[in-house]
């Protein structure tokens, strides 16, 4: 097989420049066949690209040697003029001069095997090129290059630890001696465990800056919801009507304040309904609600407030909002002559705001971004935003769990070996000291061609 890959880099579409790029063991000879390289690697040239005797564009080559380039490989990259048929025209060049194209990622891919990043520094790749806001971003380079990584390699060298332990006293096994104390063993496996669940149940918070902090918006039909979501989207995103039950299913979109990506979900009115597809939308807002790190419950404010209070005792009794951050909002107080401070509930924050006229938006905002600073506050410095990642470590955690419960029961190294071999495999698989190709597959479809 063809190991020379050649790919368009930059998007799709006519541009200033764009970047062909060129990796694998044939990547010199290719392109000496169209320009001449550089003379020596980190260097560039300006020089003209010629297919035969035809001049097809002024272009500048980058020179990089394996093993110090992204992919480990040999590699070209071409800056030509970004009109579209220059750039098919170069491609094709390089495939009909004996590349092959690139699939998918697979540029990354060259450089996991290559061994210049592990799987997970490559997955991260994929996330800091998807990142939208600060707070993604800084995820995505904590996992290539930050914490993260080192936190894996220490859970790693534990695990490796305690299995030496136990494989040196399977090597004396005739002598029918314990080299390790039990109780100290189980301490350490204790401690490995506890790591593991901190990172697991960092996953929550670190999805939520990945994806949007979930927050939804809930209340009874007409209370002016979707004109909430429209108004913070500053977009006419959800249909707005007067009549009530207008919004049947959940309305998702992101918004990001102040580097903090936000995910607002709009949802069905609040309402015993008979209609079977109503019904079904009300079912979805208590599931949203679940999910919602925040919920705002919208309020008509010309409308009784007892309403309010109601609802959510109402939820209350199907799910607590223990953990959640819950906002009673009261709109429409443009519509309001008298204050309406006075009829809250001590118990819960309130906010006023008029959808409509704007009123009041950016403290809805301030308070939102203000809440989730708090949250983060408390976050641990490794966060943990993949969910491959997070079963894996479900594994690994279940394995220590069997280690903790033979060693409890005094059950032989050998045994207690196997379990612990168990969890440094499921360990392995997310940097990729063990992988399948299905897995890497799975991986690398999800980058787009040229990275
Ligand atoms: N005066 C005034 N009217 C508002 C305000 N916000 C919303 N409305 C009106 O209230 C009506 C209902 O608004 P929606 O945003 O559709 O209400 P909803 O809560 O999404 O309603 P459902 O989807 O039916 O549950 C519309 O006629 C809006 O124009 C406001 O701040 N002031
Ligand atoms: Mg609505």
């Amino acid at each position: 097989m063809n190991n020379t890959i050649a790919a368009i880099s930059t998007p799709h579409g006519i541009g200033g420049i764009a970047v062909v790029r060129l990796s694998g063991p044939d990547a010199r000879a290719i392109a000496s066949r169209h320009v001449s390289l550089p003379p020596q690697a980190g260097a560039v040239r300006f020089t003209p690209f010629r297919i035969g005797d035809t001049l097809l564009d002024e272009v500048v080559v980058t020179l990089f040697l394996a093993p110090h380039s992204y992919t480990g490989q040999d590699t070209v990259e071409f800056s030509c003029h970004g009109s579209l048929y220059i750039q098919q025209a170069l491609l094709q060049a390089l495939l009909d001069s004996g590349a092959r194209l690139a699939e998918p990622g697979e540029f990354t891919r060259q450089a996991f095997l290559s061994g210049r990043l592990n799987l997970s520094q490559a997955e991260a790749v994929a996330d800091l090129i998807d990142s939208t806001n600060a707070a993604s971003h800084r995820l995505a380079v904590s996992q290539l290059r930050g914490g993260y990584a080192k936190e894996l390699e220490q859970l790693r060298q534990q695990l490796v630890d305690l299995t030496a332990l136990l494989e040196l006293e399977l090597d004396f096994s005739d002598e029918d001696v314990e080299f390790a104390d039990r109780s100290q063993l189980i301490s350490l496996v204790s401690q490995t465990s506890t790591r593991v669940k901190a990172l697991r149940d960092s996953f929550h918070m670190g999805n939520a800056l990945k994806r949007g902090i979930p927050v939804a918006i809930i209340g009874r039909p007409n209370a002016g919801k979707s004109s909430l979501l429209n108004a913070l989207l500053r977009d006419n995103r959800a249909i707005v009507s007067d009549i009530p039950g207008t919004t049947r299913d959940t309305i998702e979109e992101t918004f990001v304040i102040k580097g903090i990506p936000f995910r607002i979900i709009d949802t069905a009115g609040l309402r015993h309904s008979d209609d079977p597809i109503e019904f079904l939308g009300i079912q979805r807002t208590i599931e949203t609600v679940v999910q919602a790190d925040i919920i705002l419950y919208v309020h008509d404010a010309t409308q009784p407030f007892v309403q309010a209070l109601d609802d959510l005792q109402e939820l209350q009794d199907i799910r607590s909002f223990d953990g959640k951050h819950l906002f009673i909002v009261h709109n429409k107080i443009d519509k309001c002559v008298k204050p309406i401070h006075e009829l809250t509930h001590s118990q819960i924050n309130t906010l006023e705001i008029s959808a409509k006229e704007g009123y009041g938006l950016d403290t809805l905002t301030e308070t939102l971004a203000n809440t989730a600073h708090t949250e983060l506050a408390h976050a641990p410095d490794v966060m943990l935003t993949n969910v491959r990642h997070y079963n894996a470590l479900g594994q690994v955690d279940q394995a220590l769990l069997n280690v903790a419960k033979s060693l409890t029961n005094g059950l032989s190294a050998d045994l207690v070996v196997i379990d612990l071999r168990d969890a440094l495999h499921h360990l392995g698989t997310i940097t990729g000291q063990v992988t399948t190709d299905e897995v890497l597959g799975t991986i690398f479809s999800r980058f787009c061609i040229g990275k």
